[in-house]
């Protein structure tokens, strides 16, 4: 080989696998935890502080002493080393204070109030989430990435009527964009108390098939109600049919035996499952939707992890969540992906202490605070509902930082599809803001109006959180939440406030009636009118044209009509608009 040629070739080698190396898409890990409250995560309980938590910008004096802090015993090393790597963000939200709403919201890119039928499902409910609009997965498969799912779903599964657990469970997450799918159907706490592989119930002997009911008890199965004795774990509340593994449950079920799963095991199979799906497709770029169960009751953490926080099961529970954190993060180190992975953490809802069993979560709490420093917690119109732990690592591009941008998880679908390079088009993810650059740390900013949901909807707007009046209960006795709920309309200034002490209403009308008309109109927002409808009318004389006018009725305030006359030279219509609408108005 001549020698001018080497340099040359090496040049081209060199300047070639970079180039491949940047043209790859990161990986993107959602890690999605349940029930997790903002407090819950020692980086942010006991936090490098942004400017606004240390109360700078709003002129507040620094958090003293007395105010809550974690105790030693709850850390959560490998979520705070995310938070040390990334972006901690400390203005994130769930979409709404419950789990199906919130997921169905940050899948579809779709407040899910806007849709009946996205509360809190039973565990044989149908699919909610129709395929073919694009979800979180599909723009990602769209961009050829490999799409998984593993942990919690609740967002149904099968037809109108529910899946056959028996057969073929057909729609579901593989209809929807994921290639594959490893999920519990609903919660730990609901029947059927299996998990499903793709189209599958896994273990499923067909000699003893599954049978679900959510309204009469199944034959003479025991349940908790009539046979206590037989449980490990008791209710406090709710939680008292079907038993299984000596935890009672929502609704009845039979059959099944070999499949049913081992709560204690359950974050070690997700786990699993879910660091085989990072290893499978190391080659090529990938998304991953890891959604643990954890701290989500029932709480029945492997028995390693019994005593680990001395705050009983549910801060046990905790540690196995940062667990198996700390196994996804290891996993990327060792396959050498971390540095091109986009890892974000976040969690569907805030926090609740007692949601249902008896398991020592009120007793052992100390003064820990799992919703940090906001009012409220699960279920709640409080910031403790939808505020939640949200960080972003992504080493190749994001530069570690603390940001107070305004973020909801329904932008995930419109800043990921921009991420991925397939970007977002569909009216039915309306509600989704690309706020790439806030995730990317080049901004500041994102959002500068949020709808939070629980019993009733708020608006953030800034500084500014409106909650609208509600008729539901000022307060869960059976969670011992704060619901946020009242009959007068709320205001509260987050600035001076966080804690939602203090409500301005009565001191600033103007300000109620200027948020609740922007909460009003985003409410009557449709998807056909963020994109107006075109109606090009050709004229071939100068008579009105009968065809494409009529019949646009009420839809033509938000259409543009462009008249055009036929031919060279004509004249065209002084105010076609005007006269189109006259002529709607007649129609
Ligand atoms: C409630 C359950 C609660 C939990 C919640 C759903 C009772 C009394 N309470 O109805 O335990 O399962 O639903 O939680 O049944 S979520 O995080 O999936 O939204
Ligand atoms: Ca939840």
């Amino acid at each position: 080989m001549p020698f001018r040629v080497l340099p040359l070739i090496v040049l081209l080698a060199l300047c070639a696998q970079p180039a491949a190396a940047q043209s790859r898409p990161p990986n993107v890990v959602l890690i999605y935890a349940d029930d997790l409250g903002y407090g819950d995560v020692s980086a942010y309980s006991l936090p490098r502080r942004s400017s606004s938590e240390s109360g700078a910008k709003a002129g507040l004096p620094r958090r003293s002493a007395s105010e809550p802090r974690a105790e030693a015993g709850l850390r959560t090393p490998n979520i705070d080393r995310l938070a040390r790597e990334g972006i901690r963000f400390t203005d994130a939200h769930a979409t709404a204070a419950t789990c199906t709403p919130s997921r169905y919201a940050m899948l579809t890119g779709e407040y899910a109030w806007r849709k009946p039928g996205t509360g809190i499902l039973p565990g044989n409910a149908a699919l909610i989430i129709e395929p073919g609009r694009p979800t979180l997965a599909s723009v990602f498969q769209r961009a050829g990435y490999a799409t998984g799912v593993v942990g919690k779903w609740h967002l149904g599964l099968g037809p109108a009527g529910g899946p056959d657990w028996n057969g073929e469970i057909r729609p579901g997450p593989n209809d929807i964009g994921f290639d594959s799918a490893f999920i519990m159907a609903a919660t730990g706490d609901r029947v059927p108390t299996v998990y499903v592989e793709n189209r599958r119930v896994v273990g499923l002997d067909p000699a003893d098939p599954i049978t679900v009911s959510y309204g009469q008890p199944l034959g003479d199965s025991p349940t908790g109600r009539g046979s206590p004795n037989l449980l490990k774990v008791h209710p406090s509340h709710g939680h008292d049919q079907a038993i299984v593994n000596g935890i009672s449950r929502i609704g009845y079920m039979t059959g099944g035996k070999a499949a049913l799963w081992t709560d204690e095991e359950m974050a070690d199979v997700f786990t699993r499952k879910a660091t085989a799906f990072i290893e499978a497709h190391r080659s090529r770029p990938f998304f991953l939707f890891f959604a643990p169960h954890d701290p989500h009751v029932p709480r029945v953490p492997h028995p390693r992890f019994a005593g680990a926080t001395g705050m009983g099961p549910r801060g046990d529970a905790i540690a196995q969540l940062d667990w198996s954190v700390g196994e996804l993060l290891a996993t990327l180190d060792r396959l050498g992906l971390a540095r091109d992975t986009l890892v974000l953490f976040t969690s569907d809802n805030g926090p609740v202490v007692d949601d249902g069993y008896q398991d020592q979560a009120v007793e052992k709490l100390g003064n820990h605070t799992p919703a940090g420093p906001f009012r409220g917690g699960k279920y709640s119109n409080f910031e403790g509902g939808t505020r939640v732990p949200f960080v972003v690592r992504w080493p190749a591009r994001v530069k570690p930082a603390v940001s107070d941008a305004l973020i909801s998880q329904v932008d995930l679908l419109a800043s990921f599809a921009a991420l991925a390079g397939s970007p977002l088009r569909d009216p039915r993810a309306r509600d989704s803001e690309n706020v790439l650059p806030a995730l990317l740390g080049s901004s500041k900013t994102a959002r500068t109006v949020l709808v939070e949901q629980a019993g009733t909807l708020s608006l953030r707007q800034g500084r500014w959180k409106y909650i609208e009046p509600g008729k539901g209960p000022r307060v869960q006795p059976n969670t011992n939440t704060e619901l946020g709920n009242d009959p007068e309309p709320q205001l509260y200034d987050l600035a001076t406030d966080r804690g939602e002490r203090k409500n301005l209403a009565a001191a600033r009308p103007e300000k109620v009636r200027e948020l609740a008309a922007l909460l009003g109109g985003i409410r009557r927002s449709s998807a056909q009118a963020q994109r107006p409808n075109i109606v090009l009318a050709i004229a071939d004389d100068w008579s009105f044209p009968h065809a494409g006018i009529y019949g646009i009725g009420p839809s033509a305030r938000r259409t543009s009509i462009v008249w055009r006359a036929k031919g060279s030279g004509s004249r065209t219509p002084s105010s076609p608009r005007r006269r189109a609408r006259r002529h709607a108005r007649r129609c």
